[in-house]
């Protein structure tokens, strides 16, 4: 065994260090973005990496799996415990991974699914006509009531959900989104399913950390299978988890092993163990509150600046801007790439409704989950959202966005989320790991 690699591979390390760098000193507004604890890092890199446990604890196709099967066993107790769930497979590789196999598990080729349509906040995996999930089975999709003036509309539109649900008669109807900054209530997803013999699923992807930290109902009472990622407001490794009835639960498992994947990650799946550790204290209910709180200091700050927020307002850790009221020649691609030069990363998004395409959007979604992890508040939060007005307003100077850029510096300085040899070789975010 050689040692360390950071002292003799300055190439890779170098770069992980850049990324530490970038990091610590650029505002991270990815609403699907988070920043794991040193202790979820160190368990993702552990030895567990090496070792093959096709299967499920007990019943594993290979040998030497005693310690693997107890630590996916507490993975899994700890999942269910966070969530008041029956069943947890905590294997799923990634939340479109949890999504297809959650689909195999209840549905039939070409049976019909009702979700939330793309370009009104759904996901990829809810029936985009570019995705696996539409060429598998037949989707139709709700969207949003129209925009009003006092920012009462583009909620989920539920009379719609209900209509098409009659109407269609779909297998399973699927709550959840990525773009959609308002509480999504399972409870009457509940009702329109079963008054159609529907099945109900609940992509949690973007809420699960709120939804364990008590800021938003748990869907889990309400829905027949749970998924989500477990990066996201969960601050957990990046990988995703399906929770559900003990009737579907060994549908779920085939679905996932042989369905879908091979080998489990069992190195992630440990690192997942230990962030719903985490988001089962009472630090974490407290983070929850203050993602909700940090993104509606955010949102009321792009307001007073002139950004029109999709739905009025946020009930979760996101923030939609639709930037054509503050001007009409400025996309969301440009806003993006103005706003990464500003030391602020968000991305681009398409608005409910939005004339340009997912390539180039009229609009921006930003998140606090990250930044109130760093340990930013709402004041904080506040001057974030005058340093992203006034580089969009002064985007054609490069001097005012270097100005941003040290102000942006200077107030990151302050919440650095990976303190060490920053920029040092090897100090990429696990410090006990360096030398
Ligand atoms: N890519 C995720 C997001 O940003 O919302 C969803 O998969």
């Amino acid at each position: 065994m050689g040692t360390w690699p950071n002292q003799h591979d300055s190439e890779l390390f170098d770069l992980l260090g850049r990324e530490v760098q970038r990091q610590n000193t650029s505002l991270q507004l990815i609403a699907s973005e988070n920043f794991a604890s040193p202790a979820v890092l160190a368990v993702a890199s552990s030895v567990l990496t090496n070792k093959y446990a096709e299967g499920y604890p007990g019943r594993r196709y290979y040998g030497g799996n005693q310690v693997v099967d107890e630590v996916e066993m507490l993975a899994i107790e700890r999942a269910k415990s966070l969530f008041g769930a029956e069943h947890a497979n905590v294997q799923p590789h990634a939340g479109a991974i949890a999504n297809m196999a959650a689909y195999m598990a209840m549905l039939e080729l070409g049976d019909t699914v009702l979700a939330m349509r793309l370009d009104q906040g759904g996901h990829l995996t809810h029936g985009s006509p570019v995705n696996a999930s539409s060429k598998l089975y037949r989707f139709v999709a709700y969207g949003l009531t129209p925009a009003t003036s006092d920012g009462a509309g583009e909620r989920i539109d539920m009379d719609q959900v209900a209509d098409i649900a009659r109407r269609e008669r779909p297998k399973l109807i699927v709550a959840g989104a990525t773009a959609y900054s308002r509480i999504i209530d399972p409870a009457p997803f509940r009702e329109i399913a079963d008054a159609v013999g529907a099945r109900f699923m609940f992509d949690a992807a973007h809420v699960a950390g709120l939804v364990a930290g008590g800021a938003h109902p748990d869907p889990v009472p309400h829905a027949d299978v749970v998924t989500f990622t477990t990066h996201k407001t969960l601050r957990g490794p990046r990988s995703g988890v399906i929770l559900s009835t003990a009737e579907l639960a060994g549908a779920i498992d085939k679905a996932v092993i042989p369905g879908l994947q091979g080998g489990p990650l069992e190195h992630i799946v440990a690192a997942k163990a230990v962030a719903f550790r985490e988001a089962a204290t009472p630090e974490f209910r407290d983070y929850a509150a203050g993602v909700v709180a940090n993104a509606r200091a955010l949102a009321d700050g792009l307001a007073s600046g002139g950004l029109r927020i999709v739905s009025g307002g946020t009930d979760n850790h996101l923030v939609l801007v639709d930037l054509r009221d503050f001007d009409p020649d400025l996309t969301g691609r440009e806003a993006q790439e103005v706003l990464e030069r500003s030391g602020i990363v968000c991305n681009r998004n398409q608005i409910p409704g939005d004339p340009r395409s997912p390539f180039v959007t009229s609009g921006i979604r930003m998140g606090s989950a990250a930044q109130t992890t760093a340990g930013m508040g709402a004041s904080e939060m506040g001057k974030v959202a005058s340093l992203v007005v006034e580089a969009l307003r002064k985007r054609d100077r490069p001097e005012a966005i270097d100005e941003v850029r040290g102000e942006v510096a200077a107030l990151c300085a302050g919440f650095t989320p990976y303190n060490g040899e920053v920029g040092e070789r090897g100090a990429f975010g696990i410090t006990t790991l360096t030398g």
